[in-house]
């Protein structure tokens, strides 16, 4: 059996930061599945699996190839019926979906705006160059154009998080007293912050930053193995 993920680093392949492939790496986590991390820079994901994918996480279980981390997640949990579970049951996946596009809307938007630069400055030059070219034709302006707007987002971002705050005076985790994938969507994009910027994203004593800290140390602290920029 092998298990490989295809994970998304800079100029140092031992920090993946993709927020997506974090989700990948707790839900592997949660079902207790070992596997192995293979780095890739943006300009090597085309060419892996000759040719699978455009974006990752792409997970290679054996003979099955599963890209997208909702996709993955879906995928262990038919895959891996007796551990346990990522989304306690059918409205689980539902109510998951509804949680990847709040945080898709609401924290990658603006993340992504705060952290541009660092991310830029985090990859190897072949992969500058890419992420400068493709992320000025998404955002229709320079790099640093994006970057200056970072600075209000900043401002404002913890307000972007108080659904979640507000819940975590109730209960641990978004999966109630234990985690379920919902907390990893959410975990994913914190993570990548965590791991590119050193900009302080959520403050101390933010019930929020408590909860991050707590997904941090899940499984002998996973998330902890790629230290803080
Ligand atoms: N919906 C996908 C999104 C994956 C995604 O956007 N991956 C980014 C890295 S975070 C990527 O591979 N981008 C490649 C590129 O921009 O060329 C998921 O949840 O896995």
């Amino acid at each position: 059996m092998t298990r490989t993920l295809y994970a998304l680093c800079g100029a140092d392949s031992a920090r993946p930061f993709s927020p997506h492939t974090w989700k990948t790496v707790l839900s592997l986590a949660h079902k207790g599945l070992e596997h192995e991390t293979k780095p890739v820079g943006f300009t090597q994901i085309p060419v892996i699996e000759n040719a699978a994918t455009k974006i990752v996480p792409l997970l290679r279980d054996d003979d099955q190839l599963v890209g997208d981390s909702f996709e993955i997640a879906l995928y262990l949990e038919r895959a891996y019926p007796d551990r346990p579970s990522l989304f306690g049951g059918e409205g689980g996946k539902a109510m998951a979906r509804f949680i990847e596009s709040w945080s898709l809307m609401t924290l990658h938007t603006s993340l992504v705006r705060i952290i541009l630069m660092d991310i830029h400055d985090s990859l190897a030059p072949v992969d500058q160059a890419y992420f400068r070219t493709s992320r000025e034709t998404r955002f229709g302006m320079s790099l640093e154009a994006v970057a200056e707007t970072g600075a209000d987002e900043l401002k404002t971002f913890a307000a972007r998080l108080e659904p979640l705050r507000t819940m975590l005076k109730k209960q641990p985790f978004i999966g109630g007293e234990t985690p379920l994938f919902a907390d990893y969507i959410v975990f994913g994009p914190l993570q990548w912050a965590r791991i590119v910027s050193s900009k302080t994203i959520v403050q101390a004593g933010d019930p929020v930053k408590d909860w991050f800290e707590r997904c941090l140390d899940l499984y002998d602290g996973v998330g902890r193995s790629v230290t803080a920029a």
